[in-house]
């Protein structure tokens, strides 16, 4: 009988251990999302805007801004393509008149633009509302009503991207998709 108990005892013991297992295990995982999302949110963004191949073939992008009121003012495009590995000429027309609308192109990941439009409020009107971050690629100054400017980068990698205008509170009615194919 004493064995009995003993050996009772003994799977007791195994199974309270055995309980307390995966409850240990449970939290490895949950640290280790924890740990991953850190560090992909201070992921390095390699791109370099400067770093034009000159054998790459060129791709124009021609972009009208239209209206003159914050309820009126876009893109005349709402996606543009370009293709991998090209070099991308991005000319930016501002056909506005009225003198409050003022706009840029801005280069972002997709999904991004909220922050980065709050951030570029922060880098203010000397950085052209631009700021500096893993998640912005490349962006044109703030151009006046009638100005035309134009900037050379290369095509990051294939994908979906976003292009806003950071200027104070046009990002929500200014935005199109920006895709590398
Ligand atoms: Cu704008």
């Amino acid at each position: 009988m004493k064995r009995i108990t003993l050996n009772i005892l003994v799977i007791t013991a195994l199974g309270l251990m055995m309980s307390c297992g995966p409850a240990t295990e449970n939290k490895t995982p949950a640290a280790d999302t924890t740990t991953s999302a850190a560090s992909s949110m201070m992921k390095e963004n390699t791109y370099d805007a400067t770093k034009i191949d000159a054998a790459a073939p060129v791709k124009e992008v021609t972009l009208h801004i239209e209206g003159n009121t914050m309820t009126d003012m876009h893109y005349d495009q709402t996606e543009v393509r370009v293709p991998a590995k090209s070099t991308v000429k991005l000319t930016l027309i501002n056909g506005s008149k009225d003198s409050a609308m003022q706009h840029n192109f801005v280069l972002i990941d997709d999904g991004t633009a909220e922050k980065v439009a709050a951030e570029g409020l922060k880098a203010g009107a000397t950085a052209n509302y631009t700021p500096k971050m893993g998640s912005v690629y490349t962006g044109t100054k703030v151009t006046m009503p009638g100005e035309t400017t134009s900037i050379t980068f290369p095509a990051p990698d294939k994908g979906n991207y976003q292009f806003i205008c950071t200027y104070p509170g046009h990002w929500q009615k200014m935005q199109g998709k920006f895709i590398v194919e």
